[in-house]
């Protein structure tokens, strides 16, 4: 295993060593404003100017990214990640991320992707998980954002991987130039929980060192801010993990005048039954954590639920948040909401493994679901995963991403792709070897002291 290196323990505060290619002959020397590596062939210089600086007019161009791409691609390769800074100073961080943030903070909980038409492109991606070098390759493959082409990604931009915080920087970076063509939604791994266990908290506090705290900080805020859920065209619903159950609260009794009303969960004291785009809307999504019991129920079923082929819905005791749901309820949703299709992430190869009766992530996406009404489709975006395996057996996954044209926007175009190899030798930041291996059995007990 090229690209897996031995971790050291969770705990470890020191930066993790940076390790090039065992046939690269290797000396790091660090400048003010550049570090370069040596190979054979001598050292590599940055492809462009670093520092990277914030536009002087504030307006991010296609340049600028492209830019932000090839430093991160430079930098993965032939820097420590403790020398980030080196490329991305905190004040760019800062400003960038600010900058998303005011934008994402302002979208509704499901953003509606309405402006598309003959000439549109609507490219879906699922879960990413910090492999930058494939998603550089899937913006390459698919066609960066632009007028004609809508990107919605399905969350999981961080954790496990080990560029998590430039994969999210880049995105954001998209999100920042084309705020009406890129649109971010929220995974479970954009939360305080996930990060603090699937490395990114690390890889923050290792690349940024003193202001590790400082970005992190700011990287949690704007993960705050991520919507839940697209609707594209009006008949495509797309959302991390997927439906949601419906919380309105029923007033008990009242007789007594007001003092005594009481409200109860309709979850608590009735079946579990399907949620409303009316219900998902006004969801109150900005938390660090989204909660798994008291009221504010919708975004933690958005963000952790999982299809089943057994009709209804149920409590998801697996990942202990969120639901498992039936086809039935699939038709319900796509029935009741006039939509053909489903697209949710959330499962790659490993999780897929242990989930009898649907099928195997092996090239990136599965049709789980198949209703009257139309479709629910898994996808996962980061083929070769996880980057950090135990084991020589590895998965051997492919990713994909879903092109959805006019008229309809209906049909997934399904694009399969391979990992990106070599993948750039680097240390990982969680405990691979020790760590659950899907986001099974979901520790709340930490989570309460976490949050
Ligand atoms: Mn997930």
């Amino acid at each position: 295993m090229s690209d897996s290196l031995p971790s050291g323990p969770p705990s470890d505060p020191k930066p993790a060593t940076a390790t090039n290619s065992p046939d690269e002959a290797t000396t790091t020397t660090t400048s003010s404003t550049t570090t370069t590596t040596s190979t054979p062939e001598g050292p590599i210089p940055p492809p462009v100017q670093i520092p990277l600086s914030w536009p002087a007019d504030s307006s991010l161009t296609l340049d600028w990214i492209q830019n932000l791409i090839s430093a991160f691609d430079w930098s993965s390769k032939n820097l420590s990640p403790s020398e980030l800074p080196l490329v991305l100073p905190v004040p760019v961080f800062d400003t960038l991320v600010l900058t998303a943030s005011k934008i994402l903070h302002k979208e509704p909980n499901c953003v509606r992707i309405d402006d598309c038409n003959d000439n549109s492109r609507v490219v879906v991606v699922g879960d990413v998980h910090g492999q930058l070098h494939d998603v550089i390759f899937l913006l390459q493959d698919a066609g960066f954002p632009c007028e004609d082409r809508f990107f919605v990604f399905n969350g999981d931009y961080v954790d496990r991987g080990a560029w998590g915080l430039e994969t999210f920087l880049l995105l954001l970076a998209w999100k920042v130039f084309l705020p009406q063509r890129v649109y971010l939604l929220r995974g479970n791994h954009e939360s305080k929980y996930c990060t603090s266990v699937y490395g990114f908290e690390k890889e923050v506090l290792v690349k940024y060192g003193d202001k590790g705290k400082h970005v992190y900080r700011k990287c949690l805020g704007c993960f705050e801010g991520l919507p839940l859920a697209s609707i594209i065209a009006g008949h495509v619903y797309t959302a991390h993990g997927g439906l949601f159950r419906s919380v309105s609260i029923t007033p008990l009794k009242r007789s007594k005048g007001k003092k005594n009303r009481r409200i109860t969960l309709n979850s608590e004291t009735k079946p579990l039954c399907l949620g409303s785009l009316e219900e998902l809307s006004k969801a109150r999504r900005s938390v660090l954590d989204p909660p798994w019991e008291g009221l504010n129920l919708i975004p933690g079923d958005v963000l952790w639920s999982d299809p089943t082929m057994k009709s209804g819905l149920s409590p998801n005791t697996e990942r202990g948040i969120g639901l498992l749901w039936g086809p039935d309820c699939t038709e319900d949703f796509l029935k009741k909401f006039q939509l053909k299709l489903i697209i949710r992430s959330h499962e790659g190869p490993d999780a897929r493994e242990k989930r009898p009766g649907l099928g195997g992530m092996d090239v990136g996406y599965t049709i789980d679901h198949v209703v009257p009404s139309g479709k629910l489709i898994t996808l996962f975006s980061a083929p070769d995963y996880p980057q950090f395996q135990a084991t020589e057996d590895r998965f051997n996954n492919k990713g994909a991403y879903i092109v959805l044209k006019p008229p309809y926007f209906d049909v997934p175009e399904f694009h399969t792709f391979e990992a990106i190899t070599p993948r750039p030798a680097v240390n990982a930041y969680y405990d691979y070897e020790d760590v659950i291996d899907s986001d099974e059995e979901l520790d709340l007990a930490s989570m309460v002291t976490a949050t």
